[in-house]
C-alpha cells in the first residue's frame, strides 16, 4: 500500500452535490458542476472531498434512498461524468471519497421489489416479520429516526418490513450473509473507478437484535408516543456486529490497495450519537475517521469556553495512540457552523484547523454560509419535515443547511441559470459570497485559506504539543500548539461585550512580541501585525 497515512492531517471537504454547482440549468447541482469548480478546491488548498450520494434515486431523502448502487442518477449526470471527475480531480491532486449507504435501499430498488414478491434469495434481503395482534400491529415498539413506527405493513407480502429511517428506505438484512456479499461487489465497483475511500452512512443502524425485542422507554421526561428520543435504542443500534462489519470493509479496502499497489484507501464512519465512546470504539475496528460530531452534539446553546475545553480534552484523552483525531464543523444533517454562534461565526472552523489531526468541513463553511430559514412548507424537501405539518416542519427540517453554494452576487448566487433552484438561495448572497470574500483583504474565506495553508505547512500544527485551557473564570478559551521553536496560540473571548486581559506567558514562553496570523473578521486587530505579549487585551468578539 502506497502513501500510508496520507489522511492523517487532511482537511476533508464535504460536497452536497445537489447544492454545489448546477451545470445544466435545472436548478439542481450536478457532477459537471463540481468539475467546473475544481479550481475552487485548488484555490482553497483542499486536497480531499467526500460527496453525499450521487446514485440513482427517487430522491425522497436527497439520494440516501438508492435504487441502483452502481449508477449515477441522471440528475447528477452519467457514470462517464463521474469518471471524468475522478480523472480531473486526480490530476489536480484532489482525492475523492464516496458516500457508501449500506443500511437501506430505496423502496424502488429491484431487490426490494423482488423481496415484496417473495422471489428466491431476495426474500430475506430485508427484515420482514409478522405483526402483533393478528398481524394488525407492528412486530414490536421500534421507532424510526424520523419518527413514527419503524415498521410498515406490506399488503402483497402480508408482513411488516423494518425501516430505521423513512418507510421508503427499507433496511437491508445484514444477518443474511448474501447481503454483505452484494455490498462487497459494490465497494469493488467504485474502487475500480479509482476512488480513494468511503464515508459509511448510518453505521450503528446496520444490525438489529435477532429476537426483535421491545426497546425500553428512556429516562427522558415528557414521553411522546412515536418520538425517537423517548426510547432507548439498545436493540436497534450499536450492535457488536456493526463494529465487526466495519472491520471487514476496511479489510476489503486494504486488500484492494495492496493488490493493486495503490495509495491507502480510507474509511470514515458516521455514528451520530451522544456517546463519544461508542463513536471512538470504531478506531479499533479499522475506521480512519470516526466522525467526531462533538462540536455539534455536545456544545449547546450556552456556548462557553469550558464546554469547548471539555470536548477537546476528552477526545484527545481517549484517542488510541496511533490514531488521528478529527473535528467536524457541520454537515447536511445539522445547522451550519457559522449560525451556531453568530458572535464567533468561525470558531469551529478555526478549531478544526489548528487542533491536532483531521479537519472535516462542510461546503459553505469556508465562506461562513448561514442557515437559511426562508424555506416555505411548499419548498421543504427533507422527509423528516414533510411528514410533519406547516406549523412544525421548521423545527425538524434539515433543508436550511442544504441551500445552494453562494459563489457570487449574480442570479442564484452564480449557482444555477434556472428560474428556480431546488431549495431557495439564501437572501444574504449579494453580500455573503465567495467572490466578495476573495476581494476583501480579511474575510471568512481568507481566514480559511490561510489556516488550511498553515495546517499543511506547519510542523507545529502537525506534531506540536497541545494545551487547551480556559482563563478568566471560563470567559476565555486558549488552544495552543507548541514545538521547540514556535508557538501558535488561539484565544477566544466568550464574554460578548467585555474586553478580557489575559497573560499568555504559559503558551508563548519568553516571547515579547507575536505575529497576528488571523483575527475575527471585522475586528480592529489587523492580520499580519506584530503585537506585544505576554499581556494581551482581548477585545469583545464583535
Ligand atoms: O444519517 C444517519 C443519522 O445518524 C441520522 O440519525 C441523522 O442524525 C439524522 O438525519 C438527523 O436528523 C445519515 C445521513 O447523514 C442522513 O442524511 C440520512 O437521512 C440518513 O443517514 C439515512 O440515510
Ligand atoms: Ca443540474
Amino acid at each position: 500500500i502506497k502513501n500510508k497515512g496520507w489522511w492523517k492531517n487532511e482537511v476533508f471537504y464535504q460536497v452536497f452535490p445537489r447544492s454545489f454547482m448546477d451545470s445544466n440549468g435545472d436548478g439542481i447541482g450536478d457532477l459537471n458542476g463540481i468539475i467546473s469548480k475544481l479550481d475552487h478546491f485548488v484555490d482553497s488548498g483542499i486536497t480531499a472531498i467526500w460527496m453525499s450520494p450521487i446514485y440513482s434515486s427517487p430522491m425522497i431523502d436527497s439520494g440516501y434512498d438508492i435504487t441502483n448502487f452502481r449508477d449515477v442518477d441522471q440528475i447528477f449526470g452519467t457514470i462517464h461524468d463521474f469518471e471524468k471527475l475522478v480523472q480531473k480531480a486526480k490530476k489536480l491532486g484532489i482525492k475523492i471519497i464516496m458516500d457508501f449507504v449500506p443500511n437501506h435501499t430505496s423502496i424502488k430498488h429491484k431487490w426490494f421489489v423482488k423481496s415484496v414478491n417473495n422471489i428466491g434469495k431476495y426474500k430475506d434481503y430485508y427484515i420482514w416479520h409478522k405483526g402483533r395482534e393478528n398481524n394488525t400491529k407492528p412486530p414490536n415498539n421500534w421507532i424510526g429516526v424520523f419518527g413514527g413506527p419503524a415498521w410498515t405493513y406490506n399488503k402483497k407480502r402480508n408482513l411488516w418490513y423494518y425501516h430505521q429511517f423513512d418507510y421508503r428506505q427499507p433496511d437491508l438484512n445484514y444477518r443474511n450473509y448474501k447481503v454483505e456479499i452484494e455490498m462487497k461487489k459494490i465497494l469493488h465497483f467504485w474502487l475500480r473507478k479509482g476512488i480513494d475511500g468511503f464515508r459509511i452512512d448510518a453505521v450503528p443502524n446496520l444490525f438489529e437484535n435477532d429476537d426483535l425485542l421491545d426497546e425500553p422507554l428512556s429516562n427522558l421526561k415528557g414521553y411522546v408516543d412515536g418520538e425517537y428520543r423517548y426510547h432507548d435504542h439498545i436493540y436497534t443500534t450499536h450492535d457488536s456486529r456493526d463494529y465487526e462489519i466495519v472491520a471487514r470493509w476496511r479489510k476489503i479496502l486494504d486488500e484492494w490497495a495492496n493488490y493493486h499497489n495503490q495509495e491507502e484507501k480510507i474509511v470514515m464512519t458516521e455514528v451520530y450519537t451522544l456517546s463519544f465512546k461508542a463513536v471512538m470504539k470504531y478506531y479499533n475496528y479499522g475506521s480512519h475517521v470516526p466522525f467526531n460530531f462533538d462540536f455539534i452534539i455536545s456544545i449547546n446553546e450556552t456556548l462557553n469556553a469550558r464546554q469547548y475545553k471539555n470536548v477537546i480534552t476528552r477526545w484527545i484523552a481517549n484517542l488510541p495512540s496511533d490514531k488521528s483525531a478529527n473535528w467536524v464543523t457541520s454537515n447536511h444533517d445539522t445547522g451550519r457552523s457559522a449560525s451556531v454562534d453568530p458572535i464567533r461565526p468561525n470558531i469551529r472552523l478555526i478549531l478544526s484547523l489548528i487542533l491536532p489531526g483531521i479537519s472535516c468541513v462542510y461546503y459553505g463553511d469556508e465562506i461562513g454560509m448561514e442557515n437559511n430559514f426562508n424555506i416555505t412548507w411548499e419548498q421543504t424537501q427533507d422527509p423528516q419535515a414533510c411528514r410533519t405539518d406547516p406549523k412544525t416542519y421548521q423545527k425538524v427540517s434539515r433543508d436550511f443547511s442544504r441551500t445552494p453554494f453562494q459563489w457570487d452576487d449574480t442570479m442564484n448566487a452564480g449557482f444555477s441559470k434556472a428560474r428556480k433552484t431546488w431549495l431557495p438561495v439564501h437572501k444574504n448572497y449579494k453580500i455573503l459570497n465567495l467572490k466578495n470574500q476573495k476581494f476583501e483583504p480579511e474575510s471568512h474565506f481568507k481566514l480559511f485559506k490561510t489556516l488550511v495553508a498553515l495546517k499543511k505547512s506547519s510542523e507545529t500544527l502537525k506534531s506540536g504539543s497541545l494545551i487547551t485551557d480556559t482563563l478568566n473564570n471560563d470567559k476565555v478559551l486558549v488552544v495552543s500548539r507548541q514545538s521547540s521553536n514556535e508557538s501558535i496560540v488561539f484565544i477566544v473571548n466568550f464574554s460578548d461585550d467585555v474586553s478580557q486581559n489575559v497573560n499568555l506567558n504559559k503558551y508563548l514562553p519568553g516571547a515579547v512580541r507575536a505575529t497576528v496570523i488571523i483575527s475575527s473578521v471585522g475586528s480592529n486587530i489587523r492580520w499580519g501585525t506584530s503585537i506585544k505579549v505576554p499581556d494581551v487585551e482581548l477585545p469583545p468578539s464583535i
